[in-house]
């Protein structure tokens, strides 16, 4: 084998074991976290990260990049609040610079009700210690000057939760970081490596079957985002997840203009401005389930109608790149983590549109749930036998765009 775990430099293992103590499935930045904090917190270090693609090829490299804790269930709010405070640090953690950079974020609010749920996520916010307070429209005009907030505009802004904590980060930097101390602790990734079964018996895993063999296996995790439905077809239960298309464009660089990251959900759009100077824009998911990552002009269209009147500054900037990432969305808008009914079988997913945010804490949380076998109590809300006892948690009003 090629794998020199003193090698500085990252290294491939292009030959496969027969058998790992833990396989992971999915090398994007979940996969790939969970796999460094079971070597670094749990000393389990003989773990294979599968990935039929290429590193971080997916959602990964395809998310706007946008980390924030402004939830609206305190379930949400105490899980991306261990996110954002892993994120902080993790230049310094995985040796890479990540790019953090902490923006400030607004939910803008065009109407009654939309004041009314930032009243309410930002009470939750503050109960629980995460920095979130409601600002009128002269406050947003305060804090970010290129925004039209006039009342001419077709919808014009009434005010916004304003979440100071709200950054972007470099995601590549983000799974490399991941991959790159993962393996230097032992752990082989395997890309080009495609499941395309699963070993069960008696109801417990025992291994995977690949496009280059059988691999044995005393537990395995799932972390395939929009592939999770049929990635959990194999392991013999439904999901109730529906994969959507989320589409997004950046246009061409110009200096910096926009410091902050600006939402709006009725408008169903997102924007802020990279470190390269592209300004990075989304919105909705489409209209209907597809797997697949093309893009659209009517997408393109509808944004762009809300942009020009936001921002007006932008009419003369061209679209440098579009493209679409695969969301599996869930009919409450949280995650479905931990246990599932086959044993030693673990399970992320129902990142829907806000699964970039979360990677650290799913690391973290994962691999504590695969090393002790039990769910972590800040899973517990999140875990899949919730769809059985009907015990919902709905994040419908604080995902950052409409759905
Ligand atoms: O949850 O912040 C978010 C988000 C932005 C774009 C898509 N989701």
């Amino acid at each position: 084998s090629s794998k020199h775990p003193e090698d500085p430099h990252l290294r491939w293992a292009p030959e496969l074991k027969k058998s790992y103590d833990v396989v992971i499935i999915g090398a994007g930045g979940h996969g790939l976290a969970t796999a460094y904090y079971l070597a670094a917190k749990h000393g389990i270090t003989n773990v294979a990260v599968l990935d039929r693609g290429w590193l971080a090829g997916g959602n990964t490299a395809r998310n706007t990049t946008i980390v924030r804790a402004n939830y609206l269930t305190p379930e949400g709010v105490a899980f991306y609040k261990e996110s954002v405070e892993l994120f902080r640090t993790l230049s310094v953690e995985l040796d890479i610079n990540i790019m953090y950079s902490e923006r400030g974020h607004f939910t803008l609010a065009h109407t009654d009700a939309a004041m009314r749920t930032a009243r309410w996520r930002a009470e939750v916010n503050k109960h629980l210690g995460v920095d979130s307070e409601v600002i009128d429209a002269a406050g947003v005009a305060r804090i970010c000057p290129v925004m039209n907030v006039s009342d001419e505009a077709r919808y014009p802004v009434l005010g916004a939760l304003y979440h100071p904590p709200g950054a972007i980060a470099r995601h590549d930097a983000v799974a490399w970081g991941y991959a790159k101390e993962a393996m230097r602790r032992g752990v082989e990734v395997h890309t080009q490596t495609e499941v395309t079964g699963l070993l069960i018996e008696n109801g417990r895993v025992k291994g995977v079957e690949t496009n280059r063999g059988t691999i044995h296996a005393g537990k395995v995790v799932q972390a395939v985002a929009g592939a999770s439905s049929r990635v959990a077809k194999m392991a013999g239960f439904k999901l109730p997840i529906k994969t959507i298309p989320l589409q997004a464009c950046v246009s061409e660089p110009v200096k910096p203009i926009l410091d902050q990251i600006v939402v709006s959900g009725s408008l169903h759009v997102y924007i802020s401005q990279s470190a390269r100077g592209e300004m990075v824009m989304g919105g909705a998911t489409d209209p209907y389930g597809l797997y697949s990552t093309r893009s659209t002009l009517d997408f393109k269209e509808g944004l762009m109608g809300h942009m020009l009147e936001l921002f007006p500054f932008m009419g003369e900037l061209r679209i440098l790149r579009q493209w679409a990432g695969m969301a599996d969305m869930t009919p409450d808008f949280s995650p479905v983590m931990g246990l599932t009914p086959v044993e030693n079988y673990y399970i992320d997913s129902g990142w829907g549109t806000w699964g970039f945010k979360a990677t650290p804490v799913c690391g973290n949380r994962m691999a504590e749930c695969v090393a002790t076998g039990r769910q972590p109590d800040l899973l517990k809300p999140f875990a899949f036998d919730r769809f059985r006892t009907f015990d919902l948690v709905g994040e419908k009003g604080a995902a950052s765009v409409g759905h």
